[in-house]
């Protein structure tokens, strides 16, 4: 095919892709509601990032660099636009970050013109991902990421073993980012490390993920908390753990929190992933929680098990079985966008109210750690409803 009839056939494809409505599907769960299709996928990265469009250099018009995934994305509102700070990942294996904006927050979601241009600290990273985005009362907002480099004490043989860390940069167009000194902390690694939005006592707040190794979280694992006094560097002493983990629960091989909590007249709201062990390998699932306004160490509110899971073709990916999610955005009318990615592949939305997502954490029942609570839980509920009139159920 000729070269200028390819580069229209891609051209089209990746327009009518670009330009798709989408949905909500039908009925839904009443907590929130899931959309059609995708928000993005490797496919939505500009063709000029993939493709040299010059039939001298690149006669075949063949993908040069090409795009392996979409996923793990923190968001935020900014100038009335939804935008989503993605972690692309190449077929090279190397994820980095690049911002996509929509108009409404469910699609048309287009990428900036260039990806993000992250500096390096003296230590230069092998890959950094999942970047949790904090608008925070300092006046800067804040993107906390995880920077990984290979482990230092690795034997020759071994080219898997590596160090997660968490990096930390500012901006304030998402355009030009300032890094900073890397979070140190009592734990040998870290990641899933997010900036709370308000100081507390003066001291900047973070939600942790201490771990012992890169996979396995070993003794550590469950979601900590920790004060820094500065964020340049950001140092914290002590970490404490506010949500760990626990046996035959959905969260009972690690944890992690999502994106920045959000603020309601109850309490935190918080959205974090649980991982539990499989014969199939680790399953990913999303739950929320809520803290005290007054202290946010103190876990008031904690529905039993997943909010959600992944289903259909969210099940298969790179990573298959996952559900993660780094980014929401609460408009001020109380809408809540929940962005998440499947199976470390592509990215799907979700939408809910503030209304709706405290309804469920204040009110839905708490885990009872057995069969057996679970049934006595059923029954109560038959029972309530048998209880209703006609009239009533109506
Ligand atoms: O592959 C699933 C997820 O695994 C890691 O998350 P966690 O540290 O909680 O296990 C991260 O690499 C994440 O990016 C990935 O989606």
């Amino acid at each position: 095919m000729d070269f200028e009839k390819r580069l229209q056939q891609l051209q089209q494809a990746h327009e009518r892709e670009l330009n798709q409505p989408n949905e909500p599907e039908e009925l839904g769960n009443g907590i929130f509601d899931r959309y059609k299709n995708p928000v993005l996928t490797a496919t939505s990265v500009p063709l000029v990032w993939r493709y040299d469009l010059d039939p001298a250099t690149n006669p075949f018009l063949m993908e040069r660099l090409g795009i392996n995934a979409v996923f793990n994305a923190g968001a935020v509102k900014w100038n009335d636009r939804y935008l989503l700070i993605c972690r692309v990942e190449g077929s090279d294996r190397k994820s980095f970050f690049a911002v996509a904006e929509s108009p409404n927050g469910i699609d048309n979601f287009r990428f900036w013109k260039y990806p993000v241009n992250m500096p390096e600290t003296g230590e230069p990273d092998t890959n950094v991902y999942d970047m949790r985005i904090t608008v925070h009362e300092d006046g800067w907002i804040y993107g906390l990421f995880c920077t990984e480099r290979r482990d230092p004490q690795a034997a020759a043989g071994d080219q898997s073993a590596a160090v997660a860390q968490c990096g930390i940069a500012r901006t304030q167009d998402f355009k030009s980012w300032e890094r900073l000194p890397d979070l140190k902390t009592p734990s040998p690694q870290q990641r899933n490390v997010v900036l709370h939005p308000e100081l507390v006592n003066g001291q900047y707040a973070f939600y942790t993920r201490p771990q012992d190794g890169f996979i396995d979280t070993g003794n550590g694992g469950g979601i900590g908390f920790g004060l820094a006094n500065t964020m340049e560097p950001a140092v914290i002493d002590k970490e404490t753990v506010i949500d760990k983990k626990v046996y035959h629960t959905v969260y009972e091989a690690k944890n992690g929190q999502g994106p920045a909590p959000i603020k309601t007249a109850y309490g935190w709201l918080h959205l974090a992933h649980g991982v539990r062990n499989t014969a199939a390998g680790l399953r990913y699932v999303l739950y929320m929680f809520m803290t005290a306004l007054d202290d946010l160490t103190n876990v008031i509110y904690k529905p039993a098990g997943y909010l959600l899971a992944p289903q259909g073709e969210e099940r298969i990916g790179d990573v298959s079985n996952v559900v993660f999610c780094n980014g929401w955005i609460a408009d001020d009318d109380g809408k809540v966008f929940i962005y998440y990615a499947s199976s470390d592949t592509r990215m799907h939305v979700a939408t809910s109210t503030i209304e709706r997502l405290t309804d469920y954490v204040m009110n839905t029942p708490p885990d009872g750690f057995s069969s057996a609570k679970t049934v006595r839980r059923i029954i109560r509920m038959i029972d309530h409803n048998q209880s209703l009139t006609a009239a009533e159920v109506q």
